[in-house]
């Protein structure tokens, strides 16, 4: 039976954690054939994210600074580590909708990577502030022109990778810059990526993004890697993940 990890980056999410994992289709994935276990990479948080997570089976994994690209690279470690064939990865705020994993393993059979489209698919009252909704079509236009391979949603946090497509990325992002540097190293590797339309919800708890600051570090992240490719510190063997906290 092919094993599938569900991972979700968090830092102080107990309320998300909590109304998410139980979201998790295990059923309809174990019909489609999947095992699936839930891995939450945890940033520090001070309140029960870490408690609520394993009452409910995940294994948790702690960072040891903070930051959401560290977050990612240190999960793709761990899943790159174990034994497991597929990776789907999503915030744990209550913004993406788990039920949908399923239309995500569906579509990764024969493809490479799958990521959730928000700008094309459903955005819900109150999800998304104006200057975010603009900064996510901007950067998102910017990426498209820069490449010259298309990307319908630069910053979607919903994705979903084969061992072997995963294990070709080169990525040193530390923030919130990792969903646009995993965009630049799929155009510099070739991987093809389908987009799927999702639904993007209003938050629970508190955002950790800061729009403005954030969208300027996404911005410096498509212009340093169109200059240089991949991460000038990259190191080989651990499968090709940069791992710096
Ligand atoms: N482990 C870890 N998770 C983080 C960190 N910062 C944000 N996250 C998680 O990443 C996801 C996205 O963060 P969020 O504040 O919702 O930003 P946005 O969705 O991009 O606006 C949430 O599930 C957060 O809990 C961090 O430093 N470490
Ligand atoms: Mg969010």
């Amino acid at each position: 039976m092919p094993h599938l990890t569900v991972m979700l980056p968090a830092i102080d999410e107990a309320e998300g954690v909590a109304e998410i994992i139980p979201r998790i289709p295990n059923s309809e994935l174990e019909e489609l054939g999947w095992d699936v276990s839930i891995l939450v990479v945890d940033g520090g948080s001070k309140d029960d994210t870490v408690q609520v997570s394993q009452d409910l089976g995940a294994e948790v994994i702690k960072q040891q600074g903070t930051g959401k690209g560290a977050a990612m690279r240190l999960g793709f470690l761990h899943f790159l580590k174990s034994e497991s064939d597929s990776l789907v990865m999503l915030d744990c705020d209550g913004t993406y909708h788990p039920e949908q994993i399923v239309d995500f393993i569906k579509r990764l059979k024969n493809r490479d990577i799958v990521v959730g489209d928000r700008l094309r698919g459903r955005i819900d009252d109150g999800a998304m502030t104006r200057l975010n909704y603009l900064g996510n079509h901007l950067l998102t236009w910017f990426a498209t022109t820069l490449f010259g391979v298309g990307t319908n949603d630069l910053c979607s946090g919903f994705w979903a990778f084969n061992r072997q497509s995963l294990s070709k990325l080169k990525l040193n992002s530390m923030k919130f810059e990792i969903e646009a540097e995993m965009f630049t190293s799929c155009a510099r590797e070739g991987i093809k990526i389908t987009f799927i339309p999702i639904r993007y919800s209003k938050r629970i708890g508190e955002a950790k993004l800061g729009s403005v600051p954030d969208g300027w570090l996404i911005l410096r992240k498509l212009l340093v890697r169109r200059i240089f490719p991949t991460p000038v510190e990259l190191q080989l063997g651990e499968g090709n993940l940069v791992i710096k906290n």
